[in-house]
């Protein structure tokens, strides 16, 4: 399977998991699983078709390790737009966790601080190299970093998703560092 087929492939799981299931006739459970075959059946039904091969392939070698696949299911570990709701655990999280910005959202974001927008969550990230990568989809990336140890003592709950991202219901601006 070529690079550009795996993209592909993994958008429009992406799309389908977390965003437009209906679009394909698609269910997803409370938790935001579907069986296989049903997600396999509905891509050949609406001119996608996808291999039982390619899908085990995306979810087993996904950059960032967006699908996770349980018995005869599959999900999308984090972002849905759907009301789902992940069944996730209360989390402590590391000191510090990172979010990747641009410029012209930092003064909305001084004001209100972080909100999940259309997703969600807030999506937070352990690294700074994560969140810069996450920044650069909408521009030049800036980092804010997030005292996410006081939030957690102030009673702000977190979750982890299966591949590793940090989740919370918003950032008050009081918790975000700027760089100067
Ligand atoms: C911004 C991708 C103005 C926020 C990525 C971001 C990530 C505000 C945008 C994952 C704001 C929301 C999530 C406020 C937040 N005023 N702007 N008060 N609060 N924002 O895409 O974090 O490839 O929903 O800074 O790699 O960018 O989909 O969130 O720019 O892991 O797996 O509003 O999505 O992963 O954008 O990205 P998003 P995100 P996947």
């Amino acid at each position: 399977m070529d690079e550009q087929r795996t993209v592909k492939v993994s958008k429009y799981l992406s799309a389908h998991l977390r965003h437009q299931p209906e679009r394909i006739g698609l269910v997803l459970d409370a938790q935001g699983w579907t069986e296989i075959g049903a997600l396999l059946r509905a891509t050949a039904e609406h001119g996608f078709p996808i291999t039982r091969e390619e899908l085990e392939h995306v979810v087993a070698t996904n950059d960032k390790k967006r699908f996770a696949i349980e018995g005869t299911r599959i999900r999308a570990s984090q972002g849905h737009t759907v009301p789902v709701e992940l069944g996730l655990p209360a989390a402590e999280p590391p000191a510090w966790l990172y979010h990747g910005t641009v410029a012209g959202r930092l003064s909305s974001i001084r004001e209100e601080g972080l909100r999940p927008m259309a997703r969600h969550h807030v999506h937070l990230s352990p690294d700074r190299e994560t969140a810069t990568r996450v920044g650069a989809r909408r521009g030049r990336p800036v980092v804010l970093s997030v005292d996410a140890s006081a939030m957690h003592r102030a009673g702000y709950v977190f979750h982890v998703s299966a591949n590793g991202v940090w989740l919370a219901d918003a950032v008050p601006p009081e918790f975000l560092r700027f760089p100067s």
